[in-house]
């Protein structure tokens, strides 16, 4: 996969250098290119923004430069049709169902957004997606693109070292992960549940199965809603309502 992002700060990205991103760059799996949107103004003083139409506080993004650069992009990578994301509060809600989506493209290009915002023609004329990490405000799109990347390059096969973990980890089934322990056994006074240290695979199965929809329920119940429940999962459920309601 080929991932371009434009942004006004190149050298916030070097955390995609590090750790399972920067090994999955170096085995040639993914190919990520930063640029400077500042070396595509044409201008002296390398304007990336200017004053709103209508007035109001702050300031706004050109649109000449993005075009330039997914123009520039393009003429390089010369792949069919990439996904173009702009990385805005206004967009999509960012989750694993779209990060999963995202995988199975060949070439992603994020735009990074700041200031007040970014001209309107951006998105109606060369994005194809507007992508939002949550329902909070940051002060530039930088750390949601490198949100997205990561979440999206570690589905890719061959990242993650083992395609189990993957498949398991936290939201793949749509539900919170069960509780994780390492030794040792006890520590401060919290001991590690015995069923863990029995040995007894099917009941350690059953044991996550059950913490994993305790959490849920407790933590997150929108997500039950949406999630494929078995027959067991139900009666797990049940178990749980039983015992939060002994314990009031
Ligand atoms: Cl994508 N950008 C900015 N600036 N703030 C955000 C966001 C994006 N997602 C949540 N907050």
């Amino acid at each position: 996969m080929r991932i371009d992002i434009v942004t006004i700060f190149p050298e916030a990205f070097t955390p995609l250098e590090l750790s399972i991103l920067g090994r999955a760059r170096a085995a040639g799996i993914v190919d990520i290119h930063i640029h400077n949107l500042r070396d595509f103004t044409t201008d002296r003083h390398r304007t990336v923004d200017d004053y709103p139409y209508g007035g109001g506080a702050g300031m706004v993004m050109k649109p000449e430069p993005f075009f330039a650069a997914v123009e520039a992009i393009l003429r390089e990578a010369r792949t069919e049709r990439p996904r173009i994301i702009l990385t805005t509060p206004q967009g999509r809600l960012f989750n694993q169902a779209i990060a999963r989506e995202l995988a199975s493209c060949d070439h992603l290009i994020l735009l990074c957004g700041h200031y007040e915002g970014v001209d309107e023609r951006v998105a109606l004329g060369l994005a194809t997606d507007e992508i939002s990490i949550g329902d909070y405000v940051l002060t530039g799109g930088e750390l949601a693109a490198m949100v997205i990347v990561d979440a999206v390059v570690r589905l890719i096969p061959g990242v993650v070292g083992e395609e189990e973990s993957v498949r398991q980890d936290s939201f793949s089934e749509g539900l919170l992960d069960y509780p994780h322990y390492t030794r040792p056994p006890e520590f401060r006074g919290m001991r590690v549940p015995e069923v863990l240290l029995s040995g007894h695979h099917e009941a350690i199965r059953r044991w996550r199965r059950k913490e994993a929809l305790r959490r849920t329920l407790l933590r997150r119940p929108d997500l039950l809603n949406r999630a494929n429940l078995t027959e067991e999962d139900r009666r797990f459920l049940e178990e749980i309502r039983r015992e939060l309601a002994e314990d009031t």
